[in-house]
């Protein structure tokens, strides 16, 4: 098929609040450094860079029935909503480098405002589905899909700075990939809802080929929304993150997804997070990490591993 000419709004999400350790707010501009803009016009995509959004610092933020920094979280995903929006709206497929997981409130959010009802595709070593309540840490980036969800609705208490949003999320409309590292509460709530996943059980026993078959199969034809948590992939692979776990998707398994979900044409908005640069013990550990998730971007808009070239190459005449 002929390569698409995809159209790429970038928005930086330099935010940490969703969990406790500092660095992941250093992602966007790593990423940036490691050439993603210029790496996504060489393959031919016309890219425009919305720069870091800032966010609120929430002087009282004591936590909410045991969650941690609701107030900013809260806060800084009612912007990051308004600012995916904004980039749908002006016809590009969203990229939001994050920053930690939490920000997929907003972002998934903004997304579907902007178009409507979406597939999202949640590539993860964890299922952050916990509730408020279910939670055993209180860290947010544990908790997005369960804000997003119409039918845990009445499981998420109201929370201060939250009141901005609503649910946008069917579980039907839904699927993990990778999970490895996944809370007894969260495996009730997700067999309770009947939430498809394939683990890295499946992974071993289908192969991401058909893994990923089976992932567009289930999901209706609507806009898809991936978000991608670095911790998917090995750590032997991306070591620079929060909360790495052993046993996860090799470099080409994870490239793979994106080379099948770019295929679909119906990548609408992605999200990078978790890389977090303070993390890896070595300079190359976090090299390999910001790297892969530039491969892993570069994959979402038309990069293949047999090569590219754009449409208008001609050779050199003699
Ligand atoms: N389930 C654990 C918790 O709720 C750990 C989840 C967080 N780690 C992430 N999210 N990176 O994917 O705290
Ligand atoms: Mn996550
Ligand atoms: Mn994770």
């Amino acid at each position: 098929p002929p390569p698409l000419q995809h159209s790429v709004g970038i928005i930086g999400a330099p935010f940490s609040k969703g969990q406790v350790r500092d660095g992941v707010e250093c992602a966007p501009n790593k990423l940036r450094a490691a050439g993603l803009l210029e790496r996504l016009q060489q393959q031919g995509c016309a890219v425009k860079d919305y720069g870091n959004l800032t966010f609120e610092n929430v002087a009282l933020d004591e936590p909410v029935k045991g969650s941690k920094s609701v107030r900013t979280v809260g806060s800084a995903n009612q912007r990051l909503s308004e600012a995916v929006k904004a980039v749908k709206r002006d016809g590009h497929t969203a990229v939001m480098l994050g920053g930690d997981h939490s920000l997929a409130i907003g972002s998934i959010h903004g997304h579907t405002a902007a178009v409507g009802p979406v597939s999202v595709v949640w590539v993860d070593a964890h299922a952050d589905i916990h509730t408020p309540l279910s939670s055993n840490t209180g860290n947010i980036h544990g908790q997005p899909m369960s804000y997003l969800l119409y039918e845990l609705q009445s499981k998420v208490p109201p929370l201060p700075n939250f009141s901005w949003m609503k649910p946008c999320l069917s579980s039907r409309d839904l699927v993990y990939i990778g999970l490895r590292d996944v809370d007894p509460e969260e495996h009730y709530i997700m067999k309770l809802l009947t939430v498809k996943a394939f683990s890295m059980t499946q992974v071993d026993q289908l192969g991401v080929a058909r893994v990923m078959e089976e992932t567009c199969d289930y999901l209706s034809k609507k806009p898809i929304h991936l978000s991608y948590d670095i911790d998917a992939i090995d750590p032997s692979v991306t070591p620079a993150t929060g909360t790495p776990a052993v046993g996860g998707l090799t470099y080409r398994e994870g490239i793979y997804i994106t080379e099948y979900l770019c295929q679909t044409g119906l990548l609408s908005a992605v999200d990078m997070v978790e890389v977090n640069p303070l993390r890896g013990r070595t300079e190359d550990d976090v090299h390999s990490t910001v790297s892969t998730a530039v491969d892993l971007l570069l994959g979402c808009f038309g990069r293949r591993r047999e090569g590219n070239h754009l449409p208008d190459y001609s050779l050199p005449e003699p």
